[in-house]
Parts: C-alpha cells; structure tokens; sequence
C-alpha cells in the first residue's frame, strides 16, 4: 500500500467497529490495526473508536501502555481523530462507572445526561450540531443532522473552551466535537451518519485536498423524530433467506401452497432504504425462537454486506437467549449477540427472552444479572439493547378484571368493552404470557434496556395507524426512548404518532416493502407540520 493511504485503527474489540472499517474502505484507504503502544507512536493518522464502558476501555489502555502512548501522542500534536468514548477519554474523567480516571488531556469531568424534564436516557438518534470555531472536518456539516448513541457527556466551560468545535443541546449544552491543532474527537458516529457523517471521515483523512469552505452554523436543533425501515426476515420453504411481512404476525399467503409472503432480498432492501433516508434500519429474524441464529449463518451475512454500504444504525433481532445444540454445545446469550455485533450490529432486540426475564424479576424481586437482557447491556451498554414487545390488545368490561395495567379504549371493543390491556406475547405471538406491555416495558428499562421497540399484533400490517393509546401509555412509563411499531399506512399516521405521543421513532415495514409510500414522503408530511427530521 502506497504511504498516505493507509490509516491506523485503536480497536480494542469491545463492540462493533466493522461499521467504521466499511466506512474506511469506502473511502478508499487501508486500515492497520494498532497491535502494540509503539504503533500508536508510529501512526501517521490514528482513529481511535471507543466502545464499550469508560472503565473497562481504561483499563484496557493502561494496561497494554496504551494510555501513555496516546498521551503522547496527542500532546505531539500527530493527527487523531476520537469517536464518542474515544472523545470522552480524553478527559480528566468519567462518572460512569465511577469516578474513574481518563487520559486528563483536558480539563473536565464526563458525567451523565439528566433524564428530567423529558430528555430520555440514553440520548439517541439524529441532531444539528452548533458550531463554535472552525474545524476542517465539520465543514460540510451546516445544519445536517449527525448520529449520536450515548448515555454520557462532556460538558463545555471555561478551562475546556478552547478545545470545543461544537456544542449540541439535549437539555444541556454538551460537547459534541473538540480539535486543536491536528487533534479531532466528535461525540457523534461519522460512520453512523449518513454521507455527512463520511464527509467527517473523509475530510480527517484527506486534510487540506478538500478545499475549505466557510462552515455555516448549524441552527437551533430538537433531537429528530427518527423514521425506521424494518425488514422482516425468515427463510421461506425454499430454504432462501426472505423479507416477508406479515398480516397480524401471519407471514403465509393465504392461497393452497400457504407459502410465507416473498417482498425482497434483505441486503439489497436495506440498502434501498438507507439510499431513501431511513434513519435507521432493523433486521427481525422471526424464527429465531426456533432457529438458532448461529447455525443460521446466512442472517450474520446479511449483516456483514448490508454494513459495507449502509452507514446508518443497523438493529438486529430474533433467537437472542441460551441455546444448547444437539451436540451439547451451549451457546450463552452474550455469545450470539456478540457475534451479531462482530457481524456490524450497532444494536441487538430481544423479544422472548426479556419477557422471561421480565416475569422471573417481578416473581423473586432479584437482579441475577445472568438474563441476556442484563449480561449484554452490562458488556456492551444500555444503548446497545433494545427490549422487542409483542403484545395483543385484550378487551375488558372493568378495569378490575385483570392485575396489570387498563387503559380506557379510545374505541370500544367489538362487545362494547371500553378497558384493555395489552398482554405480552412471546414466539412470535404464538403465546400468550401472564403480564403487560406496561409492567414489562418498566422492568425491562430496570434490567438494563436502552430503548424499546414497541409492536402490536392487532396493528400489524392493518394499514390504519399505530395504536396510539398503548404508544402514549408505554412511552409515558419509561423514561428510555421507545420506538412506536405496526399499523403505518399513510404519511398521516406518523404525523399523528409523533404529536400524540412521546414516541422517540416510528418504524414501519409494509408500506416500504409494497413501494406505497417512500420514506422521504413520510419525513417531507413530518417537516412540512413542523416535526424535527433528518432530511
Ligand atoms: O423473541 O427474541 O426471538 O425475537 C423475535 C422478534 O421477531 C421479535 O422482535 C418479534 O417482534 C419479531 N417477530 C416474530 N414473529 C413475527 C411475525 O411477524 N410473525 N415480527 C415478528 C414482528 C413486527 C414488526 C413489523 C411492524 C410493522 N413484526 O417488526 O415490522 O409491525 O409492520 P407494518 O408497518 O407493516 O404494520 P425473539
């Protein structure tokens, strides 16, 4: 490889970086992996993705000489560029966890976000950024949304001033990139935003051959209301991996061969939709309660090619729980999201399994910490795990017949009920379990959940809204994001969720599989009414 064209990549393999070194090919360079210190002394351009939890990343940096070596390296002024916990590090330290020392280059403490006042924990999704001086690689950033998944911060003052490039405001003021001399760090994810956040990658790699332009300053920003593509995935009876969609969890044709319903190949559907705007994209292996997805390798496939073109977030869920195979190989949960997260997973959804975790928690009062929900939120944070809820509206004629939470029916019930309940569901729907969406939803955020992917079997693929009234409830329990699923079938109907609700993002599938209604008329309806989108 021709000097120049090589970049030096600080990995130290505690979640997904693959999103970064697609990003990197992308723009044509070559990465070498820092093994030791020295080659952290000896980069000519160094990116340093943090992941994982402060204390752990520290640990790791002192103990292989590491943390010196990027001391030095930074105080040199050599080219680095630090992304969210590789921002973060550079600071005198972080209370997560904590307190616990950083790389104390400069001046302040990392603390977390406050979740009064409406500003969910962990911050996630797309903003505009404030510019405060000049900075070569935000210059194509203007008023463009970037992507951010953290539940901490570093916070502007005077003894930090001048290091800050930029500020974003989520209930705060927060840093949300510094650079000095050659020394960059952005807490966003360039390679999670988006052709902006490449643009951030590029200009850091080719310094100076972009041409500058005046950067504009970005305008006051809300977090966006993000809108997700969701791509159903199962193998049909073929034996090939397809999108399908189903009719309130039915995935078959109803004609004499019962075959499950065929909407496209998933790279390919996922990469359409990141080119259309989706703000996200997430992948439901619906066997996965049955199939376990290590011995299906071709859903890890799709991960690894949808993640060399789509640089927007990518969630992954289905068959996360213990498995032990025939051969009496146990596989832990942990192990099968790893490996989702090696594979270009930015976040893993657990269905089935948090309902059982969920139910045992409510039944002892006791946090083992052994549910796959608390072990991999433990391992790779709260915002990498999200909590898929599948519930079925059940009527009643009292809000005293059950022992979960009612909510009075915007519509009766087909016997003039006017309570219901929302009662979980696990196997795809094919079971029905003894607790709510409700208490589910607020033990799960207890376990260690970062957001929550909310369906309804009743709404799925109906075409006539999202069930606005188990949205407001659910979303008005928990103070994580949650992200309102089933029934989008008009630009209308996410209007509609957005101001009726505090729901964080809208997901739908049907109606971008059946090219009814593209995903920029849906942001186009949302901007035009006055809600904050990524255009
Ligand atoms: O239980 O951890 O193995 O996870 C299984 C996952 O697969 C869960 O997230 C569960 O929601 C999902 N799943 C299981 N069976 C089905 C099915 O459809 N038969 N799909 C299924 C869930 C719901 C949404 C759908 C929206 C929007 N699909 O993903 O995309 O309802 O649809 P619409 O816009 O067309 O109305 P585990």
């Amino acid at each position: 490889s021709s000097a120049g064209s090589v970049v030096t990549l600080l990995d130290y393999g505690a979640g997904n970086v693959r999103s970064l070194r697609n990003a990197i090919r992308h723009l044509g360079f070559e990465i070498e992996d820092v093994r030791t210190a020295k080659d952290i002394l000896n980069a000519d351009r160094l990116i340093f993705p943090g992941v994982g939890a402060f204390a752990s990343a520290m640990d790791v940096l002192v103990k292989t000489g590491m943390a010196e070596a990027l001391q030095t390296y930074i105080k040199n002024d050599r080219p680095f560029l630090g992304i969210c916990l590789g921002l973060q590090l550079l600071f005198e330290s972080s209370e997560e966890n904590g307190p616990v020392n950083g790389l104390g280059l400069i001046p302040g403490v990392v603390g977390r976000f406050n979740s009064s006042n409406g500003f969910r924990v962990p911050h996630i999704g797309w903003n505009a950024l404030q510019i405060a001086k000049d900075s070569e690689i935000l210059d194509d950033i203007g008023d463009h949304h970037v992507y951010f998944v953290h539940s901490y911060r570093a916070m502007p003052s005077d003894d930090n001033k001048i290091w800050i490039s930029s500020t974003c405001n989520y209930g705060n003021d927060f840093i949300a990139s510094i650079k000095r001399g050659n020394v960059h760090a952005v807490q966003f994810h360039p390679e999670k935003s988006g052709d902006v956040g490449l643009s951030v990658l590029r200009r850091f790699l080719h310094p100076k051959s972009q041409g500058t332009k005046k950067p504009t300053q970005g305008k006051a920003s809300k977090l966006a209301k993000r809108v997700i593509a969701c791509l159903d995935v199962r193998t049909n009876d073929k034996g090939d991996l397809v999108v399908t969609k189903g009719d309130q969890y039915d995935v078959r044709e109803h004609t004499k061969e019962n075959e499950v319903r065929n909407l496209g190949k998933p790279v390919e559907l996922a990469g359409q939709y990141y080119k259309d705007g989706a703000d996200e994209v997430s992948f439901l292996n619906i066997t996965g309660f049955r199939d376990f997805p290590l011995g299906d390798l071709p859903m890890l496939q799709v991960l690894r090619r949808t993640s060399e073109n789509v640089f927007v977030p990518l969630t992954v869920g289905g068959g996360i729980r213990d498995f032990t195979d025939a051969n009496g190989r146990h596989y832990s949960s942990l192990e099968v999201a790893s490996e989702y997260f090696r594979s270009g997973a930015d976040k893993i959804s657990i269905g089935s399994d948090a309902v059982y975790a969920a139910e045992e928690y409510i039944k002892t009062k006791v946090k083992t910490g052994k549910s796959s929900l608390e072990q991999i939120s433990r391992v790779y944070g709260n915002q990498a795990v999200v909590v898929s809820i599948d519930p079925r509206r059940v009527y009643l004629k009292s809000p005293n017949d059950v022992q979960f939470k009612t909510i009075r029916a915007t519509k009766p019930g087909p016997n003039g009920e006017e309570y219901a309940w929302y009662q979980c569901t696990v196997n795809g729907g094919r079971e029905g379990r003894p607790i709510g969406a409700y208490e589910l939803a607020k033990v799960v955020e207890e376990l260690g959940a970062g957001e929550i992917l909310l369906n309804c079997i009743d709404c799925d693929g109906q075409g006539k809204g999202f069930d606005i009234d188990l949205i407001k409830l659910i979303s008005e329990a928990v103070s994580i994001p949650v992200i309102a699923s089933s029934g989008a079938g008009a630009v209308e109907h996410f209007l509609e969720v957005f101001m009726q609700t505090n729901a964080s993002a809208a997901l739908a599938a049907g109606i971008f599989h059946r090219k009814e209604v593209p995903i920029q008329s849906v942001k186009g309806h949302l901007l035009k009414e006055g809600i904050e989108v990524r255009i």
